[in-house]
């Protein structure tokens, strides 16, 4: 009876406070206090009573920070200035500044609403037509390495998703290999690497007093490396710095990298875009297949068909002989399954109808073209406008010898939050620009930004 009375007591106090009072017959009560929950039961003549307070489980999870790239769209989305430039990302705009998408792609979507094609699920590999033509891209359909079946594709979701599937490979088949990434990179490759648990350092790439490669640096750092280490290589248009190895280069980078056993992985998200033309921004990948090294590569669709949101990219492996080949897919297809089970279609079906319908891929050739020229036409209209304006002596020509989307301006964090926060110029805080968000109206403006930045900000 005692106990019950003193129930009564605490029910009283919380029913004239709570917004709500439930207590069933097996005297198991509940009572809402402000943002908390208060649970109390009776049983054998003493009541417990817990509250339930209000803070969340999820308390010790900081905030992330914005993603360097990413990010930067965020922020240029919310400024209301009409001056303003997203020169972050790399994604190729207009001259009117607008998002493009390829002709050949409306065409190949189209062919897709006639044929009614289905929904259904891919196999965990992917689309074997986008499989087949997108080897036939990188390596050429007549390469020895296609005809002996020594390659293992797997669709991958575009390029970030297929370097996360070799790390993954790296991961469970090397464990303790480590992976060499030029300094400095695109930025998501530490990323990559961190969450897949793979060890990596860098090579010396770039040099800023010439403001071009460091070559000896480059070699001297993949020698040092232990035999078997994975060699990160962009297969064109370096990002970020626009800075390639010149064919002679390459050869030697692949001499170094065969002589030491290690593994090249290379990273090709930007074919086609380098030069305008398909085998020519190839031709490294392909230079080291045909030495006879097994070789890693990831391709990504995003930027030279413009399918930035469709995810479609590969994984290659092209490996010495076809029976290795055979296992090396089926382990990269055991990785996909638990991690997205398998890719999505319709970027899949827009490659394989483009690279597989001659008069779609020779439009495809020519808008490629077209955009890549667009991109070097801002490129000469910017230096122009900068050596012209610019009465310090400076030398500005770097920006013509890189090359891709990119300019690497040698600008500093504090003078590139300058070009953010007065000009209105959206950039990665690593001095990088892309040029394929500008548009020649715009390069007089950018280069007023880029003289005030780096001359009166230290
Ligand atoms: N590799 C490189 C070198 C690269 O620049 C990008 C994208 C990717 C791979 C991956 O792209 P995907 O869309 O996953 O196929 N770079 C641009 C966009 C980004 O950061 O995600 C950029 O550097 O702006």
């Amino acid at each position: 009876m005692a106990s019950s009375s003193v129930l009564s007591v605490a029910t009283q106090c919380v029913s004239r406070n709570a917004s709500s009072l439930s207590i069933n017959e097996t005297h198991k009560g509940k009572a809402k206090l402000g943002g908390s929950t208060l649970r109390f039961s009776k049983s054998s003549g003493r009541i417990s009573m817990t509250v339930a307070v209000n803070v969340s489980r999820f308390e010790a999870i900081p905030m992330a920070p914005p993603d360097p790239i990413l990010g930067v769209s965020e922020a240029f989305r919310a400024d209301t200035s009409d001056a303003k430039l997203n020169l972050g990302v790399g994604a190729y705009r207009t001259e009117e500044l607008q998002p493009y998408v390829l002709n050949v792609v409306k065409k190949a979507e189209n062919l897709m609403l006639e044929r009614g094609d289905n929904k259904e699920y891919l196999p965990i590999e992917g689309l074997a037509a986008f499989n087949k033509a997108t080897a036939e891209l990188l390596l050429g359909a007549d390469n020895p390495a296609i005809k002996e079946q020594r390659v293992a594709t797997v669709q991958g979701l575009s390029g970030t998703g297929s370097l996360r599937l070799g790390a993954a490979l790296i991961e469970r088949y090397f464990p303790g290999a480590k992976v060499l990434i030029s300094a400095p990179t695109w930025g998501n490759h530490k990323n990559i690497f961190n969450d897949a648990r793979v060890p990596w350092s860098e090579y010396r790439y770039y040099d800023p007093r010439t403001v071009g490669l460091d070559f000896e640096g480059m070699i001297e750092d993949i020698k040092a490396a232990p035999e078997g280490t994975f060699v990160l290589l962009h297969g064109c248009a370096h990002n970020p710095t626009g800075i390639d190895p010149t064919p002679e280069q390459w050869e030697k980078i692949a001499d170094v990298i065969q002589q030491k056993n290690h593994i090249p992985f290379f990273d090709v998200a930007y074919q086609g875009f380098a030069s305008g033309s398909l085998d020519e921004d190839a031709a490294s990948v392909r230079l080291f297949v045909a030495c006879g090294m097994e070789v890693l590569v990831a391709q990504s669709y995003s930027k030279n068909l413009g399918l930035y949101a469709e995810r479609i990219g590969a994984m290659n492996v092209i490996s010495s002989s076809s029976e290795s080949a055979t296992r090396v897919k089926s382990q990269l297809k055991r990785l996909a399954r638990p991690m997205y089970s398998n890719p999505p279609v319709h970027g899949a079906k827009i490659v394989a109808n483009v690279v597989g319908t001659p008069a779609l891929f020779d439009e495809w050739k020519a808008e490629m073209e077209m955009m890549a020229g667009r991109i070097k036409n801002v490129r000469q209209k910017l230096y122009d406008s900068i050596s012209s304006k610019d009465k310090s002596g400076k030398d500005w020509s770097f920006i013509l010898k890189q090359i891709g989307m990119f300019s690497y301006t040698g600008l500093n964090k504090n003078q590139s939050d300058n070009m953010t926060n007065k000009w209105h110029v959206y950039m990665t805080k690593d001095g990088r620009i892309s040029l394929a968000g500008l548009s020649l109206a715009k390069c007089e403006y950018l280069a007023d930004a880029i003289i005030d930045s780096f001359h009166n900000v230290s």
